[in-house]
C-alpha cells in the first residue's frame, strides 16, 4: 500500500491536481502505468472536476465538510497478451483549506465542528509514505510573503512540513516534496529565478532554508490556457494535464524497478528501500532459457524453479493420501520410512512455493520459530505467485 498525501493551504491547487491525475492516468503512458480507481466516488470526482475544467470554469474550492477519499490501483500493462500488474495502491484525501487552517493555522484549537476533519487530516498525513506540498505561485509571486493572507499561508505551509516531517517512533520520516503550483503562469519568473529551487530561494526564503533536501518542482495541472470574459486565466477546452507526469514520476521514485514488460521507466534517483522497509525492490528478472525442468522423478527433488498454489495443493493431498495409505498398510516402521522419504520433496515443493512468490527458500531455515513458520505456511498455502515470470523462473 502506498499512500501519498497532497496536501496545501486553501488555493494551492490541492483538488486540481489530483483531478489533473486521476484524468491524465485514466489512460496508459508510455511506460503502460494507469491509475485504475476502485470506487464509484473516485471515478465521478474525477469525472466531475474535468468536465468542468473542460467548460472553462477552475472547480470550486472544496466545502469544510466534504472531505472526499480518492482510491486508485496504480498498474502496469505489459503488452497485449498479458494481465496487466499491480503497482501500488494510492489513496488520497481532498480536504478543504479551511481544515489546513484549523490543524495548523494560528488558532490555538479547532473550531467544532471541524475537530473530526482535523484528526483525519491528521491521521492522514501521518500514515503518508509519500508528501506533497503544494504552494500556489500566485500567493508567492504576486501577493508576496508580507501580505498577511500569505503570512498565514506559510505559516500553515511549514505547520504541514514540519508536522509531516517529524520522526515518529519506530517510523522514518516520509518522503516529501514541495510542489509549485500555476507554473503555466509564472514561466517566466521561474525561468528567470533559475528553476523551482530559486523562486523558493527567492520569494520564500525561510521555507527554502528549512527545507533544503527536499525535492522542488513547480508544475501547471494544465497545459493550455485561455483568457474567459471577465479576463481570468481558465483551462481551455482541449487541455491536458500532462505536466503531472512529474508527480507520478516522483510518486513511482522508490517504487520496484518493474519485473518485466513495457519500456522500462528511467532509473530511480535515489537508492531503492532497504529490505523490509517500504516495497521490496524486485529482483531481475530470470531468463527463461537459463534452465529447463527435469522430469520424472527428479522433479521431485530439486530446488530450483517455481509451484504454483495448485501444484502445492495438489501435493499436499497426495503425500496426505500416501500417508494415509501407508498408515493402513504398514507398520510404524513402515510409515517412518515413508515420512523419511517424503521430507525431501516436502522441502523442494516449500522453496519452489516460495520461490513463486519470488521469496528466496533460505526463509525455510526459520521457519521452525513457530509464528514464522505459520505464516510461511499459510503464504504457501493461500498466496498466489507473482505474474509472469520472477528471479526464480517463468511462471508454473
Ligand atoms: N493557471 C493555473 N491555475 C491553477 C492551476 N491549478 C490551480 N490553479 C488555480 O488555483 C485555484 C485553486 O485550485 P484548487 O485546486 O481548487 O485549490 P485547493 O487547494 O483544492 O483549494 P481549497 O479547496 O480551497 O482548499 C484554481 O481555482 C485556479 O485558479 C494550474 O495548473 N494553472
Ligand atoms: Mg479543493
Amino acid at each position: 500500500m502506498k499512500k501519498v498525501a497532497i496536501v496545501g493551504v486553501e488555493g494551492s491547487g490541492k483538488t486540481v491536481m489530483l483531478a489533473g491525475l486521476g484524468e491524465l492516468y485514466s489512460h496508459s503512458d508510455e511506460n503502460g502505468y494507469f491509475l485504475g480507481p476502485k470506487n464509484y466516488q473516485t471515478a465521478s470526482y474525477v469525472a466531475e472536476k474535468i468536465a468542468r475544467m473542460r467548460r472553462g470554469e477552475w472547480p470550486m474550492a472544496t466545502a469544510d465538510d466534504v472531505m472526499q477519499g480518492l482510491d486508485w490501483t496504480l498498474r502496469q500493462r505489459r503488452g497485449d497478451h498479458e494481465r496487466p500488474r499491480d503497482v501500488c495502491e494510492v489513496s488520497c484525501l481532498d480536504f478543504a483549506g479551511e481544515v489546513y487552517r484549523a490543524a495548523f493555522g494560528i488558532r490555538q484549537s479547532a473550531p467544532p465542528h471541524l475537530g473530526d476533519e482535523v484528526l483525519k487530516l491528521k491521521d492522514y498525513i501521518r500514515a503518508a509514505d509519500g508528501v506533497i506540498v503544494l504552494i500556489n505561485l500566485r500567493d508567492v509571486i504576486v501577493r508576496g510573503e508580507h501580505e498577511p493572507r500569505v503570512q498565514e499561508a506559510m505559516w500553515i505551509t511549514n505547520g504541514i512540513l514540519s508536522f509531516a516531517l517529524e520522526e515518529r517512533s519506530g517510523r522514518k520520516a516520509p518522503r516529501a516534496a514541495i510542489v509549485l503550483s500555476q507554473a503555466d503562469s509564472y514561466a517566466d519568473t521561474i525561468k528567470a529565478c533559475g528553476g523551482p529551487k530559486g523562486v523558493l530561494a527567492k520569494y520564500l526564503p525561510h521555507v527554502a532554508n528549512n527545507y533544503y533536501w527536499l525535492d522542488i518542482m513547480a508544475v501547471s495541472a494544465v497545459d493550455k490556457t485561455v483568457l474567459d470574459d471577465n479576463g481570468n486565466v481558465v483551462p481551455a477546452p482541449d487541455f491536458q494535464p500532462t505536466q503531472l507526469r512529474m508527480i507520478m514520476d516522483w510518486i513511482l521514485d522508490d517504487m520496484p524497478v518493474p519485473v518485466r514488460g513495457g519500456a522500462s521507466r528511467p532509473a530511480a534517483r535515489r537508492p531503492p528501500p532497504a529490505p523490509g522497509r517500504g516495497e521490496r525492490p524486485s529482483p531481475q528478472p530470470h531468463a527463461e532459457s537459463d534452465w529447463q525442468e527435469p522430469s520424472g522423478l527428479a522433479r521431485f527433488f530439486t530446488f530450483r524453479g517455481r509451484r504454483s498454489r495448485g501444484q502445492y495443493w495438489r501435493f499436499i493431498g497426495f503425500s496426505l493420501l500416501g500417508l494415509i495409505i501407508a498408515g493402513a498398510r504398514w507398520d510404524d516402521a513402515g510409515v517412518g520410512f515413508f515420512a523419511l522419504l517424503m521430507i525431501w520433496p516436502i522441502y523442494s515443493y516449500a522453496v519452489r512455493r516460495l520461490h513463486d512468490m519470488n521469496i528466496s527458500g533460505i526463509w525455510l531455515l526459520v521457519a521452525w520459530i513457530p509464528p514464522i513458520g505459520l505464516v510461511l505456511a499459510l503464504m504457501m498455502l493461500f498466496r498466489g505467485g507473482t505474474d509472469g515470470p520472477n528471479s526464480y523462473g517463468p511462471k508454473p
